[in-house]
């Protein structure tokens, strides 16, 4: 466990689906009506209340975050967000993988929530070069603690082994040098 400006952060290596925290991140596309990986994932384990209520909502822009109950899981809401395709480099990406990551937080304030967990957006099917991305998710979580100082645990929930070694190079590097 590390710890920034009194928030703990912690690495896990498994499914985000089984956390029990406030808030689990879903990784999500545009349309919010589900797809595959961790979104696929999170459907599944919640159930079909999830899909209802992202019906409802009607979608989001890459970069923005929008909040959904958690249905059947241990946590007690799902924040969708949806990060870039990565192409280049040079499309804007690395920005909105960082508002993918700081709008959630901001959400997660809105309802007053404390615990969150989040997944490695974009590093599946939207092919974000992970350590990259690592750099980019850790980054923008410390901004959000340093700024508003009130979300208690952040988890990043890391379904591979070199994804979380990744992680805990980052942030051995950031945190415990
Ligand atoms: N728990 C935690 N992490 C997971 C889980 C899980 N249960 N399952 C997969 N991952 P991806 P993206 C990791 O592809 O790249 C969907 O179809 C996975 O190993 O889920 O943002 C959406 O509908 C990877 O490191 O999300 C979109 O269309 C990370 O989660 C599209 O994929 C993200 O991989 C979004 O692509």
């Amino acid at each position: 466990m590390y710890i920034y400006n009194k928030t703990k952060i912690n690495i896990i290596q498994g499914d985000i689906t089984k956390m029990e925290v406030d808030a689990i991140v879903n990784a999500a596309n545009n349309t919010l009506l589900g797809g595959g990986g961790v979104d696929g994932a999170i459907h599944r384990a919640g159930g079909p209340t999830i899909l209802e209520q992202c019906k409802k909502i009607g979608g989001c822009p890459t970069g923005e975050a929008r909040i959904t109950t958690a249905g059947n899981m241990p946590s007690r809401y799902v924040i969708h967000t949806v990060g870039p395709v990565y192409r280049d480099g040079t499309s804007g990406e690395e920005k909105l993988l960082y508002n993918a990551y700081y709008n959630s937080l901001k959400l997660a304030k809105e309802y007053n929530l404390k615990t969150i967990a989040f997944p490695a957006i974009s590093t599946g099917v939207y092919n974000y070069p992970k350590l990259d991305a690592a750099e980019v998710a850790t980054r923008a979580v410390m901004d959000f603690i340093a700024k508003e100082n009130f979300i208690e645990e952040v988890y990043f929930v890391l379904f591979n082994q070199d994804n979380y070694q990744i992680y805990k190079e980052i942030l051995d590097k950031k945190l415990n040098g």
